[in-house]
């Protein structure tokens, strides 16, 4: 053991372990039984040695590996024995980044690995691990060494990692946590739940994303401990100048990811987890969703009474009463006699339809798919082999073992009937797992885990995971060339390569509204950037009022869905009365207004990995107050919203970070690095475009793609000074992307008090079916002379509002306006 290691610092971490859960709220979680045996710490550094970009280290027993990833990003290892487990994971798919160089030095007290932009120091005496940059600001160290202790019921290690805590350090990511933005004094656990109803400050929710973002001296790091046990963070709150995280099991293995920008943290975090493949664009408009909708008739009542008032809608969907008897993968004929016809008339009327998969399988011996999986030996079984059973809708069920290769597969195919009766989209729903009762499977549940075993207490966090992997797979296969569009209750990190993810069953009350912003932010910095909540609660009553605000913040939701339990009164939109369904109409058709900026954004996260909501603190990091704002978000790079979060409320307090920033509903210029006081009429909410951007603007329409574009109207947005946006286009609907059909538009703004230059650089081999743009220029400082386009002059135009503007052939070049 270490000489450093006093023994009161052992008793205080035994402390740690045992404190975590008391702070946490007990969701049918079994608890961590602390083992008597003694934690063992890395002790004096013996020898260093070097295979290609891995570095070893040893005190002669225990090994740690320093793996180079790329210029920002180290893994480190732990192997308590000196033998690593196998390398793994489901969450990473890259390790083996560009690195443009790296090295091994040493001195008296330290080894010194290098990459060109981090040095990870690991100090000779003690063993204890940090990270720095060249200027020597030191961004993360070890507070204590790696430490570990066996597990006599299971083998393996409870393996321990304590960072120290900078006194101004805040802390971002880990997730749906529905707690403050900054993590701060608080201590988490990750072990997906199913939790109807959960309250502010419970833990654990539905997923599991075991990242976070630190941010010391304005400058930010990460930190990604893969590790898929039940794993637990504690960010300064047992000890104000330590955080740090451990797990029940599997091996201490984490990235340290470095900033200093927090955006580049996030976007390096993807570079190794994946992003989002491009969604269909039907999938990021309105959906309406509701337990349940059923029979037939109510499906068709609804959606054409969207049409009838003129509500834009793109999919309808039916929960788990379109099942027989809740058996997955088939219909109730009673409600649904003939699902083929009524889909395809839906289709006709612009309706997607999305139904739910459930992962429980009813025992039930003329139902084809549990005798498949039985006879296949594809669902999990207990230790003793017996097999997992536990009740969930459909009464007695199996599970199939979704980290099963083959049962991925098989499962994928299983989509082949729905897919073909014409539905789009599919819900994975209770894949914490959960089971009725017990909260979830017993520890000793086995599972394949892609061929390196493991019991549940391993494959537990990963399993929705797998099972959202097996359907989106199969479903790619199924439609062809054509994007699947699928949405997952439970997740880990890298959940984000397969899946769409909403937050599970909220209540209807303000302060839910609330609680859904901070998650929807903090999923966002957390890899998972398509995200939702139950727009308008989902159990419990909302007023109009509620749910109008409710469905405002929706339109700057990524995943836009109304959804309500069954026993709750209808939540369409026209429901709360004609004074609710005017605004809800208007903020539904912004949206729809919206999308070809949201369309971009969501390239700027698959191809870029930026996330699709920007809290302020990842916007302007720098400004120690921005990392306690939680209220007003970025939508993206343009557009800043700040959603009213209380009834009756008349005006907020909205800040605005550097630059200017046009009122979208007048206008009206503000400028940024300050608080306004903002009116909150119930018809409009904060919402600002930033001076220096272009939006292009699609028509109102029913549903995507029911009319051709003629001419794409483009938004520009002045201000004094160089900027740069961003348009994006494609088919839509194919993965014709992948190879480089689209059109990503670069543009390059620059404003001076008479002057207005826009050059305009186009790549991919996407030819967008509209010939022309309609340029409105906002907030322009002088009046304009001359239209200039690649040296053609064009006419100023005025509209039938009497509006001016410029008419302009797509792929100009330049644009000259003086
Ligand atoms: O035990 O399918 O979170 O969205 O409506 C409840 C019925 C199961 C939970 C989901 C919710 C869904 C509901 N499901």
């Amino acid at each position: 053991m270490g000489d450093s290691i006093k023994k009161e610092e052992i008793a205080n971490d035994l402390l740690d372990a045992n404190s975590a859960e008391d702070n946490v709220h007990h969701v049918n979680n079994p608890v961590l039984d602390l083992p008597t045996i003694e934690k063992k710490y890395l002790a004096r550094v013996r020898a260093c040695s070097k295979d290609r970009n891995t570095f070893y280290f040893t005190d002669g027993i225990a090994k740690v590996e320093i793996r180079i990833v790329s210029d920002e990003i180290i893994r480190v290892r732990l192997a308590p024995q000196g033998s690593f487990l196998d390398d793994f994971s489901y969450a990473v798919i890259d390790t083996d980044q560009h690195a443009v160089s790296f090295s091994v030095d040493e001195d008296e007290t330290s080894y010194y690995v290098k990459t060109n932009k981090v040095i990870c120091a690991i100090r000779k005496a003690d063993f204890l691990v940090s990270f720095q940059d060249f200027s020597g600001k030191v961004f993360n160290t070890d507070d204590k060494p790696m430490h570990w202790e066996e597990n006599p019921d299971f083998g393996g290690y409870y393996v321990y990692c304590s960072k120290k805590a900078h006194e101004d350090e805040a802390f971002f990511g880990l997730g749906d946590k529905a707690t403050n933005l900054n993590l701060r004094g608080k201590r988490f656990k990750n072990w997906n739940s199913d939790t109807y109803g959960y309250a502010f400050n419970q833990d654990p929710l539905y997923k599991t994303i075991p990242f976070y973002i630190g941010v010391t001296g304005g400058e930010a790091y990460g930190i990604f401990f893969d590790n898929t046990f039940r794993t637990f963070f504690d960010f300064a709150s047992e000890n104000k100048q330590r955080t740090s995280f451990w797990s029940e099991g599997g091996e201490m293995q984490y990235y340290y990811i470095h900033g200093p920008n927090m955006i580049d943290v996030v976007k390096r975090y993807h570079s190794i987890t994946g992003t989002h493949y491009m969604p269909p664009l039907w999938g990021i408009g309105y959906h309406q969703c509701r337990w349940s909708y059923y029979p037939e008739q109510n499906v068709r009542d609804i959606t054409a009474e969207f049409r009838k008032r003129e509500i834009p809608c793109d999919a309808i969907y039916l929960d788990i009463d379109y099942m027989d008897g809740y058996r997955c993968f088939t219909w109730d004929k009673k409600y649904f006699p003939d699902p083929k016809k009524m889909i395809s008339d839906l289709a006709a009327n612009g309706f997607k339809t999305v139904v739910m998969i459930d992962p429980g399988i009813k025992v039930d011996e003329n139902y084809w798919v549990f005798k498949e999986g039985q006879q296949n030996r594809y669902f999990c079984r207990r230790g003793d082999d017996y097999f997992m059973e536990g009740f969930v809708w459909p009464g007695r069920c199996q599970f199939p073992d979704f980290t099963n290769p083959t049962v991925r597969e098989w499962w994928g195919t299983l989509y082949k009937g729905l897919v073909d009766d014409g539905v789009a989209g599919f819900w994975n729903d209770m894949n914490e797992p959960a089971v009725f009762g017990r909260g979830t499977f017993p520890d000793d549940v086995r599972h394949n885990y892609d061929g390196y075993r493991g019991s549940h207490r391993k494959a537990h966090n990963i399993y929705g995971m797998q099972m959202v992997r097996a359907t989106y797979d199969g479903l790619k296969k199924l439609y062809k060339n054509k994007r699947p569009f699928t949405i997952t209750r439970a997740a880990y990190s890298g959940t984000q390569r397969f899946s769409s993810v909403w937050t599970g069953d909220n209540i209807a009350t303000w302060e839910h509204l609330r609680i859904g912003l901070l998650q929807l932010q903090r999923l966002s910095v957390s890899g998972l950037s398509f995200c939702g909540t139950d727009i308008g609660g989902f159990t419990g009553e909302p007023d109009g009022e509620l749910f109008t605000r409710w469905m405002q913040f929706g339109v700057f939701s990524p995943f836009m869905r109304v959804h309500s339990a069954g026993d709750t009164r209808d939540r369409e939109p026209w429901s709360f009365g004609p004074e609710w369904e005017a605004i809800c109409k208007k903020f539904i058709e912004m949206r729809y207004k919206l999308l070809p900026y949201i369309y971009t954004i969501f390239w700027q996260q698959h191809r870029y990995g930026e996330p699709i909501l920007r809290p302020i603190s990842l916007v302007e990091q720098h400004i120690p107050k921005n990392l306690i704002r939680e209220e007003e978000f970025c939508f993206g790079d343009k557009i800043l919203v700040s959603p009213v979060l209380n009834p009756g409320q008349k005006n907020k307090v909205v800040y605005l970070p550097e630059g200017e920033w046009y009122y979208y509903f007048n206008l009206q210029k503000y400028v940024g690095l300050q608080e306004h006081t903002i009116d909150t009429p119930l018809d409009e909410m904060p919402i600002f475009v930033k001076g220096g951007s272009i939006i292009p603007e699609y028509p109102v329409m029913q549903y995507t793609f029911q009319q051709k574009i003629d001419v794409l109207k483009l938004n520009v947005y002045f201000s004094r000074g160089k900027f740069d946006s961003y348009t994006y286009a494609d088919h839509g609907d194919t993965f014709a992307y992948e190879q480089s059909v689209y059109a990503e538009k670069h543009f390059l703004l620059e404003g001076t008090d008479n002057s207005l230059v826009i050059l305009q650089q186009v790549e991919g081999l996407y030819n967008e079916r509209f010939d022309d743009y309609k340029i409105y220029l906002i907030g322009i400082p002088f009046e304009v002379r001359t239209v200039k386009a690649d040296g053609v002059e064009l006419n100023l135009l005025k509209d039938e509002s009497g509006n001016d503007y410029i008419q302009v052939e797509k792929d100009f070049r330049n644009l000259i306006i003086t």
